[in-house]
């Protein structure tokens, strides 16, 4: 990471960085129209998001990632207890954790286990016997060089203690899981997220440390205060062009559908499916997006409409983690709808499908429609989903009909529009007006009398208003 920071941070001096990402900027935002204005991220702030002061500090808190790891994944689980999970089981969170690391370039899984104990709180985490155990199978296992251990977070006199049993780096979810952003971080409001994203963390293992560096420890604290005030600007200024963005949107009449998900669920495979975006490339790791992108789409009814691409949710991280997104994720959750897509083929859906319900309902105000839908179901036979569930594949293209006319449905009302049938005379200046002012989904001979036209026309109530006042004149 280091090599490539500093590498990078001579282009960004001298602007080149910053031009060359003003060129592939149609690349990252698909939706030409109404673009999100990434030119309101300035070479300074780039600049600060790429700080070698910075990646210094971070290493120390956060390890290092670019170079890959032969990995020995722990995951502890609680044996009995308030903090005891029912939903889900050991074995699919340490497949979950296996994941992750796959998910980062050069890192590979050597050895796995699950460790049951009361809690968490030891500094050792686990009692001597697992210690010893873990031990003798990191000394058996080929050349391993890291430890993940799949937890939220550890304490830093934890990591520490345990980097000293194995005598190797010791990751928690919060560290992983910004390794993974970082590496998929593109556009620049994601790379801002990210490097805010990781702070809080720092923060935590800092204060955490014993005394004996207080001097270096506030300078520091006080140097990562200023970096975290500069992202936070630079993030608002990014949030304001949304918002603007929004408005500009929601004055040319377009309606949103937010797709949201749990990570590698399919959000933007469905969103392809519903646009034919060939840009789109999803992409079988955790977290593939991290940016909330707008595609736009037509329904049934030749109505345009804006699709979002979110951010992934996933199971134990910390909400320090997604809160930077939640700015981006503003988009999503304002939208006119939202589909929750989840997949139905996955052994661990159940806990995946109440995690995302339960996020969403925690970040929405009020009531908002919400669709769900079991995706890859040509994973699994057909009588494993329940008959009242929409089912769909985003790569087969099945059930993607039936999922636009619910859409439609939801938007239709949403937006105070309606589809009505009017008969009119071929060729009349009733029709031509029709066809001008309404969207005509369909135009058919009445068979009762042929001089006339059965048109089906989208209308809302300020055009049936004015419709009303040209057939008076
Ligand atoms: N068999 C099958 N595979 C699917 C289907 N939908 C998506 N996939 C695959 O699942 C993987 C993840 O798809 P994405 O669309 O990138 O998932 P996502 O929810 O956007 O993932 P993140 O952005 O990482 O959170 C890809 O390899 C897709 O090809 C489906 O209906 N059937
Ligand atoms: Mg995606």
């Amino acid at each position: 990471m280091n090599q490539i920071f500093k590498r990078l941070l001579p282009l960004a001096k001298s602007g080149l960085l910053f031009r060359n990402r003003i060129m592939h900027r149609k690349t990252w935002f698909v939706s030409s129209r109404f673009r999100y204005e990434d030119a309101f991220f300035t070479v300074e702030d780039e600049r600060e998001v790429l700080n070698q002061e910075y990646y210094d500090i971070a290493n120390e808190y956060l390890g290092t990632a670019t170079k890959g790891h032969r990995t020995f994944v722990i995951q502890p689980f609680i044996r009995c207890g308030k903090n005891l999970k029912t939903i889900t089981n050991n074995e699919l969170q340490l497949a979950e954790a296996v994941a992750l690391v796959q998910t980062l370039p050069y890192w590979t899984v050597v050895d796995k286990m699950c460790i049951g104990m009361p809690n968490l709180d030891r500094k050792e985490l686990m009692g001597s016997g697992k210690l010893e155990e873990v031990k003798t199978r990191i000394k058996c296992g080929r050349n391993i060089t890291a430890v993940f251990i799949s937890t939220t977070t550890l304490r830093h006199d934890q990591l520490l203690q345990l980097e000293k049993i194995f005598g190797l780096p010791i990751y928690d979810r919060y560290s992983l899981v910004i390794h993974i952003f970082r590496s998929h971080a593109k556009s620049p409001e994601a790379k801002l997220q990210v490097a805010l994203a990781e702070i809080p963390y720092i923060y935590k293992k800092m204060s955490e440390l014993e005394s004996g560096r207080i001097n270096l420890l506030e300078k520091r604290r006080l140097y990562l205060h200023a970096r975290e005030s500069q992202l936070k600007a630079a993030l608002k200024k990014l949030k304001q062009n949304r918002e603007a963005v929004r408005t500009k949107r929601k004055k040319f009449g377009f309606a949103t559908v937010a797709i949201v998900g749990y990570t590698n669920a399919g959000k933007t495979s469905l969103i392809k499916a519903l646009t034919n975006d060939e840009k789109l490339e999803p992409k079988n790791y955790l977290f593939a997006t991290l940016d909330t992108t707008a595609h736009e789409g037509l329904l049934p009814c030749k109505m345009k409409v804006l699709y979002i691409d979110t951010i992934g949710f996933i199971q134990d991280v910390p909400e320090r983690l997604i809160e930077p997104f939640v700015a981006t994720l503003e988009d999503a959750l304002v939208a006119d709808l939202i589909v929750h897509v989840y997949d139905a083929s996955h052994p661990d859906k159940t806990a995946q499908i109440e995690h995302v319900r339960k996020t969403v309902k925690s970040l929405i105000e009020g009531d908002k429609p919400i669709i769900e839908v079991a995706n890859k179901c040509d994973l699994i036979p057909p009588e494993e989903i329940p008959e009242d569930v929409l089912s769909i594949s985003s790569t087969k293209l099945t059930g993607i009909d039936l999922l636009q006319h619910r859409i439609q449905k939801h938007i239709l009302s949403e937006t105070g529009r309606s589809i009505i049938r009017m008969r009119v005379e071929s060729g009349s200046e009733t029709s031509a007006w029709l066809y001008k002012e309404t969207t005509v989904i369909q135009a058919n001979p009445d068979p009762e009398d042929l001089q006339f036209m059965l048109l089906d026309v989208v209308v809302t109530d300020d055009i049936l208003h004015r419709f009303r006042r040209f057939l008076k004149q």
